[in-house]
């Protein structure tokens, strides 16, 4: 059997690395010349390198692992649907049972008339998915002109070129420019952008600039306006108390139809199954992928409203993708979301392993180096800076946080920097003790951060 178990010493695998394999969001002559860290195995919240270390993954891999590694249930599924059917498509008036069986769970569990999927193999495709349903939709409603979209920036959506332009990040946009009929309005950072208004205020304002935008560019030429109910890549954003409720408001008053990405917030990660309802939102479709199979099966989807399913019910919908539907991911999705269920997990989150988590997190709040810190259910942020009380920024944008997260790294913590942001998003099944170890860890790298930022003089 060809198991991938046995390996090289560790600068063997890195020089192969090197010379074979090109990382995503890398510049990849600087990681060669320092070699990648090679992951080799993992058990619930913890990785292990090809040296021996044992790590705490605080971002559940790329915010995906929501059940943890090593869950062999999963593995099971997956070799009993490769023995009875490996592959079969979703085209052609045909269907298959794990494909039947997952979209009735997620309509299960989806809020409101949420109760039809179109299957993807991630998030960048269900975007993409997106961007044609709504406007052949609006098409099929006999109103063609309504194609574009309004997304924000810093907003994450995808790499594909479809799901990259919905996506707010100006360093995606400047390689290759972005396609026709994508609007983007501000991202609701108080922090960052929010001046000298108090952030209600600012968060009302950033909710206006959407029924600004659709006045603009008129309600007959807008699509859908797409969002994540928490902005997962650009720095764990959690928006003002003001601005969805306003948001909602405006979106109830024109007839444009919501995309929620829920593509992180789904799946238990703000301690309700999608976020959504943490944050009282009534999406027309909501993106799902990462947590719907924990990462152990490449697999996303849009999850499509009574309204909009039977509005292009008549139209042949011109799209599809080999892998929609592909039967052993959506096997081990059905069990992952199985044991999330039946194991309490997602409850448990909302009831008490969130609220510890952002106890601890809070609790980071009085370092020297903090400003704010900010959490939803699973997810949280800390914004690093020399003067809280100016909410100031580095003169060196982004090197604070590189230091830190080399410490984190140095300590046995896997935590993100985006820019001066410090992100964590932990498996869900992460226990009290291990969000101690998390917390303790996080202390001791910005301990160590600030000496470093101090002797740099990195103001
Ligand atoms: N929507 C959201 C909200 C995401 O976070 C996608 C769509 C795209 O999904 P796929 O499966 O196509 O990758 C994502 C993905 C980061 C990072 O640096 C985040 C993502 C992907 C890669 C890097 O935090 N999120």
């Amino acid at each position: 059997m060809n198991k991938i178990t046995n390996h090289l010493p560790t600068a063997e695998l890195q020089a192969l690395d090197a010379a074979h394999h090109m990382h995503p969001f890398t510049t990849n002559a600087e990681l060669a010349a320092k070699g990648a860290r090679v992951i080799t195995r993992a058990n619930g919240v913890w990785l292990t390198d090809s040296d021996g270390n044992k790590i705490l993954d605080g971002m559940a891999g790329l915010w995906c692992v929501n059940l943890g590694y090593g869950r062999t249930e999963l593995a099971d599924v997956a070799a009993a649907q490769m023995r009875e059917l490996p592959y079969y498509n979703t085209f052609f008036q045909t269907t298959h049972v794990p494909a039947i069986a997952l979209a009735e769970r997620i309509a299960e569990l989806a809020p409101g008339d949420l109760n039809h999927v179109f299957f993807a193999a991630g998030g960048s495709e269900a975007n993409d998915t997106n961007i044609r349903l709504v406007r052949a939709y609006w098409a099929a409603q006999g109103k063609p002109s309504k194609q574009t979209i309004i997304a924000r920036r810093n907003a994450y959506h995808g790499s594909s070129m479809g799901s990259m332009s919905l996506g707010g990040m100006s360093g995606m946009h400047a390689q290759g420019g972005i396609i026709p009929g994508v609007v983007h309005i501000d991202q609701p950072n108080w922090w960052a952008e929010g001046g000298d208004m108090t952030p209600d205020e600012f968060g009302i304002e950033r909710a206006r600039q959407l029924a600004t935008a659709i006045d603009e560019i008129g309600e007959d030429n807008v699509a859908a306006f797409i969002a994540e109910p928490i902005q997962g890549a650009g720095g764990v954003i959690v928006p003002p108390d003001s601005y969805w409720p306003e948001v909602k408001r405006i979106l109830a008053e024109r007839d444009i139809l919501f995309i929620a990405d829920e593509v992180i917030c789904g799946f238990g990660r703000t301690g309700s199954w999608f976020g959504s309802q943490t944050l009282d939102l009534a999406p027309d479709i909501m993106t799902i992928a990462k947590g719907l199979s924990s990462g152990y099966q490449p697999i996303g989807g849009s999850v499509v409203s009574d309204r909009v399913a039977s509005g292009i019910a008549d139209t042949e919908f011109n799209h599809g993708y080999t892998y929609s539907g592909h039967p052993v991911a959506s096997a081990v999705a059905l069990e992952n979301l199985r044991i999330l269920d039946d194991e309490g997990i997602v409850a448990r989150v909302g009831s008490s392993t969130a609220p510890y988590l952002a106890q601890g997190w809070h609790s980071l709040g009085d370092h020297p180096l903090v400003g704010e810190t900010k959490i939803c259910g699973m997810m949280a942020s800390l914004a690093l800076t020399p003067d809280a009380s100016t909410r100031a920024a580095y003169s060196s944008p982004g090197a604070a946080g590189m230091i830190v997260r080399e410490r984190c790294f140095a300590n046995g913590l896997v935590m993100r920097a985006v820019g001066e942001r410090m992100i964590i998003s932990p498996p869900l099944v992460i226990t009290e003790g291990e969000i101690d170890i998390l917390i303790a860890r996080a202390r001791t790298a910005l301990d160590e951060g600030l000496a470093e930022i101090t002797r740099q003089g990195l103001t």
